[in-house]
């Protein structure tokens, strides 16, 4: 319960000694409780308000109301009593000042300090060489299509041509969702090998002619070395026109690699085989290491073996059989297709031996492509 001013009958000496230690243990008691500025004002106000403090109310209840023979005791005592509170009032007023100031200074900025700088973020390499591709190829007026990763065995083998037991096919190549057995061939689920289903649905999509590059992640079963990882990037490109030829192929493939690697390398084509392309062939480069000489610092070059060419993708013209797949006639278009590793690029471009370093988030290694 909060202290109360109590009315005084008895003025005896006794009465008024006890009248004066309760009032002074209740202030001891309050002056430690005020947490705050305003619950310290509160306390202040409580007990030295003008009107009703309680210092007021103890000068109005017992020295107003003391009989005459007890006015000067009483008189006295309030006196002191009055002394004692605004001087403990003084001392709780300084500290809590104190407190607060500290919080002040604790809580202040320091607003000449300089700011924290966010390490920013940079494009990782595969993405920004994958960028550089599919940017040479827009250039040429190619548009840019995207698709799933989970495919169905159609999309990614049975409309580009492959037979039902062709190796790619197998488990030992292919990674395949589990739980489809009891599906058709044609529609098991698997992780896309190459974004070549993007073109089939492009095909089904849009009439020729037809101009597009599809990059994008791909999956393949095999163990991860310095040359292979199970997951790396691609980008196709697929060009279907009344009258396009091998001569176009050709031309766009030499451009392309001039604008990737510089003006002064040259291409060669070399026959090759995909299930999905005929004629095929294997695009090689003259060597970067060496300018195509074979021999670098007076000894054979090790990035071609010595030969001056660097095998880099493949292409050939789109096989009529693919065409009726997709509802085009073959008699009417022809077109060309072509697929490239973009992680053999960024090697080649940037001098990288080992294409684990592209996927181990060693930061390190990739902020030197920021
Ligand atoms: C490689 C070879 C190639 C294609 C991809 C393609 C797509 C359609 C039709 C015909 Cl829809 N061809 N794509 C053609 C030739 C080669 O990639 O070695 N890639 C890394």
């Amino acid at each position: 319960m909060a202290y109360t001013v109590p009315k005084l009958i008895d003025f005896s000496a006794n009465s008024l000694q006890k009248a004066f230690d309760d009032a002074k243990s209740a202030f001891e008691n309050e002056v430690v409780a005020p947490k705050s500025e305003p619950e310290w004002k509160l306390f202040r106000d409580r007990w030295l308000a003008r009107k009703n403090g309680i210092l007021t109310q103890a000068n109005d209840l017992w020295l107003k109301a003391a009989p005459k023979e007890a006015k000067r005791e009483v008189g006295q005592r309030v006196n002191e009593f009055k002394q004692f509170v605004e001087q403990e009032m003084a001392k709780s007023r300084e500290f809590h000042q104190a407190a607060s100031n500290l919080a002040v200074a604790l809580e202040r900025v320091d607003i000449t300090l300089p700011g924290i700088r966010r390490p920013l973020g940079a494009e990782h390499p595969v993405i920004k060489t994958m960028n550089e591709i599919v940017g040479v190829f827009r250039n040429l007026g190619y548009s840019v299509e995207e698709g799933p990763e989970i495919e169905t065995d159609y999309y990614n083998f049975e409309s580009l041509n492959f037979p039902p037991n062709h190796p790619a096919r197998d488990t030992q190549d292919t990674l395949f969702i589990a739980g489809q057995e009891s599906k058709p061939l044609r529609d098991r689920l698997l992780l896309r090998t190459h974004t070549s289903p993007v073109q089939i649905r492009s095909m089904e999509k849009m009439k020729p002619p037809l101009r597009v590059v599809c990059p994008g992640k791909v999956h393949r079963n095999d163990a991860p070395d310095a040359t292979h990882s199970p997951i790396f990037h691609q980008v196709e490109g697929l060009a279907v026109d009344t009258n396009i030829t091998f001569c176009d192929l050709k031309g766009t493939l030499d451009h392309a690699m001039k604008a990737l690697f510089g003006s002064s390398v040259k291409t060669r084509f070399y026959p090759s085989f995909f299930p999905f392309t005929e004629p095929s062939a294997d695009v090689q480069i003259s060597c970067i290491f060496c300018d195509g000489t074979g021999t670098r610092d007076g000894a054979p070059c090790r990035n071609c073996k010595a030969t001056g060419w660097i095998e880099l993708l493949g292409c050939g013209m789109v096989d009529p059989n693919v065409y009726g797949f997709v509802d085009y006639d073959p008699t009417k278009v022809s077109g060309f297709a072509f697929g490239m590793g973009v992680e053999r690029i960024a090697i080649l471009k940037y001098g990288v031996d080992d294409i684990q370093l592209f996927f181990n988030g060693d930061v390190r290694f990739l902020e030197q492509f920021a």
